[in-house]
């Protein structure tokens, strides 16, 4: 049987031998059927890991479906990416147990992570504790999580917040600009952060050729994550090879 409680343990593993690629699944982007069919065709490009979560309209029971109905078609790990306490499945593998750092709301910070741990505790799921930053535009999570957004420039503010995460014990930090963003999370920040921080760095939001996705490991990104690009694509598997092949 495969222990449930050592997916950060896969990652660290993976990431000695090469970057990563993970595919986020927002299950309320498609109908279920939908969601399966991208992530058959993201398994077969290569992709590592899967994410399933994003910001609105997501309950647990169509976590539950869409995370009972992936399993079966890929032996990857599935990974809560959670936009609310209300996102959790007992089916997933792992959660991303996240803190929204430059969020200016408290249950961002503090508030669901607190409403979800005796679920979490009594689940057994495990937890990845991770320092989530979100730069301009920030897109709808932005909005949502009323981020104070760090301006896609500002490697000072950046690496301030990447800092301190690592200080706080966070496994791991991710860079995102928002699902969708018409730009993605600047070289710049990514070199100055990589440099200073020993933790994994993933970064996501607005990455949808090979050549961003070259240039987002280039600067140091460990893991990179698509998602908006496998919604809207006419050919999932070759799209995401080559960023994959880029990577
Ligand atoms: C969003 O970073 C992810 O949380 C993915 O962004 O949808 O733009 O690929 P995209």
């Amino acid at each position: 049987m495969v222990d449930k409680l050592n997916v950060y343990s896969e990652i660290l593993n993976a990431l000695k031998h090469k970057k990563l690629h993970m595919t986020l699944i927002d299950p309320a982007s498609q109908p279920v059927c939908k969601a399966v069919e991208i992530a058959e065709k993201a398994d077969k490009a290569g992709t590592d890991f899967f994410l399933i979560g994003g910001s609105t309209n997501i309950n647990s029971s169509l976590m539950d479906d869409t995370i009972k109905e992936i399993k079966k078609i890929t032996g990857k790990r599935l990974i809560i990416f959670p936009g609310s306490s209300t996102m959790i499945s007992r089916y997933a593998d792992a959660i991303y147990y996240m803190v929204l750092m430059n969020s200016n709301n408290i249950d961002y910070i503090m508030g669901h992570q607190v409403k979800a741990s005796i679920l979490l505790k009594n689940l057994g799921i495990e937890t990845i504790p991770m320092g989530y930053l979100i730069f301009e535009p920030g897109m709808t999570v932005g909005k949502i999580g009323k981020a104070n957004l760090i301006r896609r420039d500002d490697e000072l503010t950046a690496l301030s917040y990447a800092l301190a995460a690592e200080l706080l014990g966070f496994k791991m930090l991710y860079l995102e600009s928002g699902s969708g963003s018409p730009t993605y999370i600047s070289e710049n920040v990514i070199r100055k952060i990589k440099e200073q921080i020993k933790i994994p760095l993933i970064v996501g939001g607005g990455i949808r050729t090979c050549e961003t996705a070259r240039k987002v490991i280039e600067a140091g990104a460990d893991i990179i994550v698509t998602g908006t690009l496998l919604e809207k694509s006419n050919n999932v598997y070759n799209d995401l090879k080559s960023i994959i092949n880029a990577i």
